[in-house]
Order: structure tokens, then C-alpha cells, then sequence
């Protein structure tokens, strides 16, 4: 295990300044070795992979702004808690990529997803492009059986194929709950609008039992309704929690691959995904279509996306005793 605060706290310092030192999340310590996994909590995982995106590409630039965006532990002060002197967080690096080669790239990451949940610590991945979600929840549904499902995105991705290709970052839903691994009746959808996907895929997804809250569901009955419908519609069971930033207005976060006017602020994500959290039993998270315009903490798009998991670390740390 490598502590990138060491040799600021040999000066008695509690903590190092954002720009120096071995860059990970929230400068947690870092190890690539299962072994050190014993009484760790949570284990951040970067997906930096973007070969399967249907429009704007460069979402393999996530993990690292997002790391380069997170800032240091500290109290959240609406919560009154500091999810990261509540819970044991380490940072597990990348899944090894092969650029160019999905396939194996996603095998790599079920691989060391998997390694995470086989400790029995819950793995929060930052993507990469939405494709990253189907060996994310593969590796857990490995382990918990199907899982429950809280989607926050404009776009359902429950396509059977996009441009006529089946493993896509519009078809890792579709794939999840046909092949078992997500429970279509404790699946809900949250934020969705634009022009995509249309009456096949809609319908399908009525047939399984699949939950959608348009985003004119979350303008007219409010956040926190949506919310209430979504843990009541979910229930009891081990649920993932995935995160596209495109459910943001493009005007919050500019730097996604496939934007859509008309989104949610901030300000409402930020506090579902504490809320969420908080009342579900998650057993994995993941943040998904970060394009950073650039790598360092003046990205929007990534500063966002490291406050996202903040908000589910700062729920799962008030979900403890
Ligand atoms: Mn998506």
C-alpha cells in the first residue's frame, strides 16, 4: 500500500496540497494488490475506455481528471459526516485497457472489479465510456445473483444494437437485464429526454418491468418525489448505482460525449446520489462519460464527477452505525 500523504504528515501536516504527490482519489492510499483489500471499504477502479461510443469520444481522459478534480477528505457540511474517516477508501488504479480492443478491455475489467467485490469491498468505477457498466455489473451480479439497478442518464441505453453493433455504450442495459444479471422490476431509470430511444426499445422495456422517470417527471413532481418513488420501486437488495453525466444540463457539464439540453443541476444530482446512498443497499457505483477538456482540477465536467462520489461515499458512510 502507497500513502501519497506519507511524507507531508512526516512534516506533521494532515494532509498534501491537491497538485503534488501520486495522484489518486482524493489522495487515498493506492494498491493494485487484492491481498491489501482486508478491511477496506470501498475501492475506486478507473475504466479509462472509450472505443464503443457512438459520437464524441475521449472519455478514456475520465479517471485521471476526475482523480486530478477530487479534492481533499474533509466533513460534508450538510451531512456532518467525512465519509472518508467513517470508511476505509483506497484507490485500486486503472483495469488494464487494451486500446483498441473491447473485448479483452472489458474482460480486464470484470477482472478487476471482480477482484474488488471477492474481498467483499465495494467497488466504485470511473468510467470510461457507459459500456463500462456491463463487466461492472457483471462482476457484482457474479457474486449478489442479479442485482437492482438506479440509472440516472438521458439516454436508456437499453438498445439491442447501435449502428447495428450489440456491445455499445447505448446497449449495456438491454444486455444486463437479458442475460439475468439486473432485475428489470427493481431497475429505475432517472432523467431520461431528447430523441432516443424510440417505441421498440420503449416497449421492451415495459415488458420487463423497467421504472422511467423522464426528466419531466423529475421537473414536475421534484427530486426528492422521484426519489422516494425510486427506493420504493427498488426495495431491499443489493442495487447498483450508475451514474452517466449526461443526465446533467450540457450548460453543468459540457464535457460528455453525447449531450441533451434540457437537464438536471447539480444541485439535484448531488443530493439524490447522497440520498440514494443512503437508503439502498448498494453494492457498487459508477460515474460514466466524463470528457474532460482538460486534465486538472479547472475541468467542470470531471469536478462534478468527483463530487458524485462524494455524495454516494458521503451516504454509504451516514448508512453505517
Ligand atoms: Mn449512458
Amino acid at each position: 500500500m502507497i500513502d501519497p500523504l506519507e511524507r507531508w504528515r512526516e512534516l506533521g501536516l494532515p494532509d498534501k496540497p491537491d497538485y503534488a504527490g501520486l495522484l489518486t482519489y482524493a489522495g487515498m492510499p493506492y494498491t493494485q494488490q487484492a491481498g491489501e483489500l482486508d478491511g477496506v471499504d470501498v475501492a475506486i477502479v478507473g475504466a479509462p475506455t472509450d472505443d464503443l461510443v457512438s459520437d464524441r469520444p475521449g472519455t478514456r481522459f475520465g479517471p485521471r481528471a476526475i482523480r486530478a478534480a477530487s479534492c481533499p477528505p474533509g466533513p460534508h457540511l450538510e451531512a456532518r459526516i467525512d465519509a472518508f474517516e467513517k470508511l476505509s477508501v483506497v484507490d485500486f488504479g486503472d483495469a488494464a485497457v487494451v486500446p483498441a480492443d473491447p473485448q479483452r478491455t472489458h474482460a480486464e475489467i470484470e477482472r478487476t472489479v471482480g477482484e474488488v467485490v471477492a474481498a467483499g469491498v465495494l467497488p466504485v468505477i470511473l468510467g470510461g465510456d457507459h459500456s463500462i457498466t456491463e463487466p461492472n455489473v457483471r462482476a457484482l451480479a457474479a457474486r449478489h445473483g442479479a442485482v437492482g439497478l438506479v440509472h440516472l442518464d438521458t439516454h436508456t441505453d437499453t438498445g439491442s444494437e447501435v449502428f447495428g453493433v450489440e456491445v455499445s455504450h447505448g446497449t449495456p442495459m438491454y444486455r444486463l437485464v437479458r442475460d439475468g444479471h439486473v432485475a428489470g422490476s427493481r431497475y429505475v431509470q432517472i432523467g431520461l429526454r431528447g430523441y432516443w430511444p424510440g417505441e421498440t426499445e420503449l416497449s421492451w422495456q415495459r415488458e420487463h418491468g423497467i421504472t422511467s422517470f423522464f426528466m419531466h417527471d423529475v421537473r414536475d413532481l421534484g427530486i426528492r418525489e422521484v426519489v422516494e418513488r425510486t427506493v420504493e420501486r427498488v426495495g431491499a437488495g443489493p442495487v447498483f448505482l450508475t451514474v452517466d453525466v449526461d443526465v446533467l444540463d450540457p450548460s453543468v457539464a459540457p464535457g460528455t460525449g453525447t449531450p441533451e439540453p434540457g437537464g438536471m443541476t447539480s444541485v439535484d444530482l448531488l443530493w439524490a446520489c447522497r440520498e440514494l446512498a443512503r437508503r439502498l443497499d448498494l453494492v457498487g457505483v459508477d460515474v460514466v462519460e466524463v470528457i474532460p477538456t482538460a486534465v486538472g482540477s479547472a475541468d467542470v465536467t470531471a469536478l462534478v464527477a468527483d463530487r458524485i462520489v462524494r455524495e454516494a461515499l458521503t451516504g454509504i458512510a451516514l448508512r453505517r452505525p
